[in-house]
Protein backbone atom coordinates (compact mmCIF):
# COMPACT_ATOMS: atom_id res chain seq x y z
CA UNK A 1 0.00 0.00 0.00
CA UNK A 2 1.05 3.77 -0.65
CA UNK A 3 2.28 5.29 2.08
CA UNK A 4 1.29 9.11 2.53
CA UNK A 5 2.45 11.34 4.97
CA UNK A 6 1.10 14.25 6.41
CA UNK A 7 2.90 17.38 8.21
CA UNK A 8 1.75 19.98 9.99
CA UNK A 9 1.59 22.15 13.18
CA UNK A 10 -2.21 23.26 12.66
CA UNK A 11 -4.30 20.86 14.96
CA UNK A 12 -7.55 22.24 14.12
CA UNK A 13 -7.04 21.66 10.60
CA UNK A 14 -5.75 18.42 10.58
CA UNK A 15 -8.99 17.15 12.40
CA UNK A 16 -11.13 18.88 9.62
CA UNK A 17 -9.21 17.30 6.71
CA UNK A 18 -8.60 13.85 8.61
CA UNK A 19 -12.16 12.82 7.14
CA UNK A 20 -10.96 13.34 4.04
CA UNK A 21 -8.10 11.29 4.03
CA UNK A 22 -9.75 8.39 6.03
CA UNK A 23 -12.05 7.83 2.69
CA UNK A 24 -9.06 7.02 1.04
CA UNK A 25 -7.48 4.64 3.59
CA UNK A 26 -8.13 1.43 1.73
CA UNK A 27 -6.23 2.15 -0.99
CA UNK A 28 -3.69 4.75 1.32
CA UNK A 29 -1.74 4.62 4.77
CA UNK A 30 -1.42 7.96 6.28
CA UNK A 31 1.04 8.87 8.88
CA UNK A 32 0.46 11.97 10.66
CA UNK A 33 3.65 14.18 12.03
CA UNK A 34 4.25 17.29 13.45
CA UNK A 35 7.36 19.21 13.34
CA UNK A 36 9.64 18.86 17.24
CA UNK A 37 8.14 22.56 18.42
CA UNK A 38 4.70 21.32 17.87
CA UNK A 39 2.51 19.73 21.50
CA UNK A 40 2.91 15.92 20.51
CA UNK A 41 1.04 15.31 23.15
CA UNK A 42 -2.13 17.52 22.40
CA UNK A 43 -1.64 16.11 18.74
CA UNK A 44 -1.78 12.53 20.14
CA UNK A 45 -4.79 12.56 22.01
CA UNK A 46 -7.01 14.93 19.20
CA UNK A 47 -5.88 12.85 16.42
CA UNK A 48 -5.54 9.49 18.47
CA UNK A 49 -2.53 7.74 17.40
CA UNK A 50 0.81 7.50 16.98
CA UNK A 51 2.33 11.15 16.17
CA UNK A 52 5.60 11.13 14.46
CA UNK A 53 7.87 14.03 15.18
CA UNK A 54 10.78 14.85 12.07
CA UNK A 55 12.66 17.97 11.84
CA UNK A 56 13.61 18.99 8.06
CA UNK A 57 16.93 20.57 8.87
CA UNK A 58 17.92 17.01 9.90
CA UNK A 59 19.02 14.75 7.33
CA UNK A 60 18.46 11.38 8.92
CA UNK A 61 14.36 12.46 9.39
CA UNK A 62 14.24 13.42 5.84
CA UNK A 63 15.87 10.52 4.25
CA UNK A 64 13.68 8.16 6.61
CA UNK A 65 10.45 10.23 4.63
CA UNK A 66 12.51 9.67 1.18
CA UNK A 67 12.56 5.80 2.24
CA UNK A 68 9.14 5.33 3.47
CA UNK A 69 6.87 7.73 1.07
CA UNK A 70 5.74 7.98 -1.75
CA UNK A 71 3.83 12.05 -0.87
CA UNK A 72 4.21 13.88 1.35
CA UNK A 73 1.41 16.74 2.17
CA UNK A 74 2.02 19.81 4.71
CA UNK A 75 -1.27 21.42 5.97
CA UNK A 76 0.42 24.08 7.30
CA UNK A 77 3.39 22.45 8.35
CA UNK A 78 5.96 25.40 10.02
CA UNK A 79 9.11 23.86 8.58
CA UNK A 80 11.09 24.72 5.42
CA UNK A 81 11.01 21.70 2.85
CA UNK A 82 14.98 21.13 1.92
CA UNK A 83 15.71 20.93 -1.48
CA UNK A 84 16.50 16.58 -0.51
CA UNK A 85 13.09 16.07 0.40
CA UNK A 86 11.44 17.85 -2.49
CA UNK A 87 13.13 16.61 -5.65
CA UNK A 88 13.07 12.91 -4.28
CA UNK A 89 8.99 12.79 -3.24
CA UNK A 90 6.00 14.83 -4.81
CA UNK A 91 5.35 17.44 -1.72
CA UNK A 92 1.99 19.39 -1.91
CA UNK A 93 0.95 22.52 0.24
CA UNK A 94 -1.85 23.84 1.60
CA UNK A 95 -1.58 27.61 1.65
CA UNK A 96 -4.41 29.89 3.91
CA UNK A 97 -3.60 32.21 0.80
CA UNK A 98 -4.55 32.77 -3.28
CA UNK A 99 -1.18 32.55 -4.72
CA UNK A 100 0.99 33.82 -5.57
CA UNK A 101 -0.74 37.20 -4.59
CA UNK A 102 -0.86 36.08 -1.33
CA UNK A 103 2.58 34.30 0.05
CA UNK A 104 3.69 33.80 3.62
CA UNK A 105 3.12 34.41 6.57
CA UNK A 106 -0.74 35.15 8.00
CA UNK A 107 -2.29 35.90 4.21
CA UNK A 108 -5.52 37.22 5.76
CA UNK A 109 -3.71 40.26 7.66
CA UNK A 110 -1.57 41.59 4.39
CA UNK A 111 -4.81 41.08 2.14
CA UNK A 112 -6.80 43.48 4.69
CA UNK A 113 -3.83 45.66 5.25
CA UNK A 114 -3.01 45.78 1.17
CA UNK A 115 -6.72 45.44 0.46
CA UNK A 116 -5.67 42.49 -2.43
CA UNK A 117 -7.56 39.63 -3.44
CA UNK A 118 -7.65 36.86 -1.15
CA UNK A 119 -8.19 32.65 -1.11
CA UNK A 120 -6.62 29.77 -0.26
CA UNK A 121 -4.35 27.50 -2.61
CA UNK A 122 -3.01 24.03 -3.14
CA UNK A 123 0.12 23.91 -4.71
CA UNK A 124 3.52 21.51 -5.40
CA UNK A 125 6.26 22.79 -2.98
CA UNK A 126 9.45 23.70 -4.59
CA UNK A 127 12.44 25.75 -3.54
CA UNK A 128 11.01 29.07 -2.03
CA UNK A 129 7.71 29.82 0.06
CA UNK A 130 4.75 29.14 -1.55
CA UNK A 131 5.95 29.52 -4.56
CA UNK A 132 5.43 26.13 -6.71
CA UNK A 133 2.90 25.20 -9.43
CA UNK A 134 -0.46 25.42 -8.77
CA UNK A 135 -3.11 22.29 -8.35
CA UNK A 136 -6.10 24.55 -7.06
CA UNK A 137 -6.75 28.12 -5.78
CA UNK A 138 -10.23 30.05 -5.42
CA UNK A 139 -10.87 33.56 -3.75
CA UNK A 140 -12.54 34.05 -0.36
CA UNK A 141 -14.94 36.95 -0.03
CA UNK A 142 -13.61 39.97 1.86
CA UNK A 143 -15.69 42.46 3.58
CA UNK A 144 -15.44 45.74 5.25
CA UNK A 145 -16.60 44.05 8.86
CA UNK A 146 -14.16 41.12 8.39
CA UNK A 147 -11.37 40.92 10.68
CA UNK A 148 -8.19 38.49 10.91
CA UNK A 149 -9.97 36.16 12.85
CA UNK A 150 -13.62 36.52 10.73
CA UNK A 151 -11.32 36.03 7.59
CA UNK A 152 -9.46 33.64 8.58
CA UNK A 153 -12.27 31.35 9.24
CA UNK A 154 -13.43 31.57 5.83
CA UNK A 155 -9.97 30.65 4.50
CA UNK A 156 -10.06 27.75 6.43
CA UNK A 157 -13.47 26.54 4.90
CA UNK A 158 -12.01 27.26 1.87
CA UNK A 159 -9.10 25.61 2.28
CA UNK A 160 -11.04 21.95 3.01
CA UNK A 161 -13.37 22.40 0.14
CA UNK A 162 -10.27 22.69 -2.01
CA UNK A 163 -9.19 19.48 -0.38
CA UNK A 164 -12.08 17.81 -0.78
CA UNK A 165 -12.49 18.58 -4.24
CA UNK A 166 -8.85 17.52 -5.25
CA UNK A 167 -7.65 14.78 -2.86
CA UNK A 168 -8.26 12.11 -5.58
CA UNK A 169 -6.13 14.03 -8.25
CA UNK A 170 -3.73 14.43 -5.43
CA UNK A 171 -3.39 11.44 -4.34
CA UNK A 172 -3.44 9.62 -8.00
CA UNK A 173 -1.48 12.41 -9.28
CA UNK A 174 -3.60 12.85 -12.15
CA UNK A 175 -4.00 17.14 -11.77
CA UNK A 176 -2.68 19.29 -14.09
CA UNK A 177 -0.67 22.61 -12.72
CA UNK A 178 -0.81 26.09 -13.14
CA UNK A 179 2.16 28.40 -13.31
CA UNK A 180 1.81 31.50 -11.18
CA UNK A 181 1.32 34.12 -13.15
CA UNK A 182 4.41 36.12 -11.46
CA UNK A 183 6.27 36.20 -8.23
CA UNK A 184 3.48 38.06 -6.46
CA UNK A 185 3.96 39.10 -2.88
CA UNK A 186 5.52 37.19 0.19
CA UNK A 187 5.25 38.55 3.73
CA UNK A 188 7.62 37.00 6.26
CA UNK A 189 6.81 36.72 10.70
CA UNK A 190 8.85 39.47 10.71
CA UNK A 191 6.59 41.64 8.98
CA UNK A 192 3.80 40.64 10.89
CA UNK A 193 5.72 41.52 13.71
CA UNK A 194 6.69 45.00 12.40
CA UNK A 195 2.91 45.96 11.86
CA UNK A 196 2.20 45.09 15.76
CA UNK A 197 4.43 48.15 16.47
CA UNK A 198 1.60 50.85 16.33
CA UNK A 199 3.60 54.06 16.27
CA UNK A 200 1.15 57.34 18.00
CA UNK A 201 2.91 59.37 15.91
CA UNK A 202 2.33 57.62 12.59
CA UNK A 203 -0.19 59.62 10.51
CA UNK A 204 -3.44 57.69 8.64
CA UNK A 205 -6.66 58.10 7.23
CA UNK A 206 -9.43 56.84 9.31
CA UNK A 207 -9.60 54.05 6.58
CA UNK A 208 -6.12 52.94 6.73
CA UNK A 209 -6.45 52.84 10.73
CA UNK A 210 -8.91 50.80 10.94
CA UNK A 211 -7.76 48.57 7.93
CA UNK A 212 -4.68 48.14 10.22
CA UNK A 213 -6.40 47.44 13.61
CA UNK A 214 -8.85 45.10 12.31
CA UNK A 215 -6.01 43.04 10.19
CA UNK A 216 -4.16 42.57 13.22
CA UNK A 217 -7.69 41.92 15.21
CA UNK A 218 -7.69 38.14 15.85
CA UNK A 219 -10.03 37.26 18.52
CA UNK A 220 -8.21 36.88 22.30
CA UNK A 221 -5.07 36.76 20.64
CA UNK A 222 -2.57 40.06 21.40
CA UNK A 223 -1.33 41.51 18.24
CA UNK A 224 -1.31 44.72 17.77
CA UNK A 225 0.11 47.45 20.80
CA UNK A 226 1.45 51.10 21.43
CA UNK A 227 3.57 51.87 24.35
CA UNK A 228 1.71 53.57 27.55
CA UNK A 229 3.66 57.36 26.71
CA UNK A 230 2.99 57.46 30.60
CA UNK A 231 4.06 54.38 31.97
CA UNK A 232 6.49 52.86 29.05
CA UNK A 233 3.86 49.87 28.99
CA UNK A 234 2.64 48.01 26.32
CA UNK A 235 -1.19 48.27 25.62
CA UNK A 236 -2.86 45.64 23.36
CA UNK A 237 -5.49 47.02 21.00
CA UNK A 238 -8.26 45.25 19.32
CA UNK A 239 -10.86 46.16 17.06
CA UNK A 240 -14.77 44.85 17.25
CA UNK A 241 -16.73 45.07 14.03
CA UNK A 242 -20.31 44.62 13.39
CA UNK A 243 -23.56 45.96 11.30
CA UNK A 244 -26.03 47.61 13.10
O1 LIG B 1 -1.26 27.42 10.61
P1 LIG B 1 -1.50 28.86 10.38
O2 LIG B 1 -2.89 29.21 10.05
O3 LIG B 1 -0.62 29.39 9.13
C1 LIG B 1 0.72 29.85 9.20
C2 LIG B 1 0.99 30.78 8.03
O4 LIG B 1 0.07 31.86 8.00
C3 LIG B 1 0.92 30.01 6.73
O5 LIG B 1 1.22 30.84 5.64
C4 LIG B 1 1.90 28.86 6.77
N1 LIG B 1 1.84 28.11 5.55
C5 LIG B 1 1.58 27.99 7.98
C6 LIG B 1 2.59 26.89 8.12
O6 LIG B 1 1.61 28.77 9.20
O7 LIG B 1 -0.92 29.72 11.57
P2 LIG B 1 -1.28 29.78 13.12
O8 LIG B 1 -2.10 28.60 13.50
O9 LIG B 1 -0.03 30.07 13.85
O10 LIG B 1 -2.20 31.08 13.22
C7 LIG B 1 -3.51 31.12 12.73
C8 LIG B 1 -3.96 32.54 12.66
O11 LIG B 1 -3.97 33.08 13.97
C9 LIG B 1 -3.06 33.46 11.85
O12 LIG B 1 -3.45 33.53 10.49
C10 LIG B 1 -3.23 34.80 12.52
C11 LIG B 1 -3.60 34.44 13.93
N2 LIG B 1 -2.52 34.68 14.90
C12 LIG B 1 -1.75 33.67 15.37
C13 LIG B 1 -0.75 33.93 16.30
C14 LIG B 1 0.14 32.82 16.81
C15 LIG B 1 -2.34 35.98 15.34
O13 LIG B 1 -3.07 36.88 14.91
N3 LIG B 1 -1.34 36.24 16.25
C16 LIG B 1 -0.55 35.25 16.73
O14 LIG B 1 0.36 35.56 17.57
Amino acid sequence: MKKVLIISDNLQLCLRTLPIFEEYSHEFEFDYSISPFSDKKQFNEKLLGAVKVFDLRLEADVNLIIKHYSLVISIHCKQLFPESLITNIRCINIHPGYNPINRGWYPQIFSIINDSEIGATIHEIDEDIDHGNIIARSFVKKEMVDTSKSLYDKILEKEIELLRDNIEAILFNTYITIVPEDEGNLYLKRDFKELCKLNLEEKLTMLEAINRLRALSHGELNNAYFIDPDTGQKIFVTLNLKYS
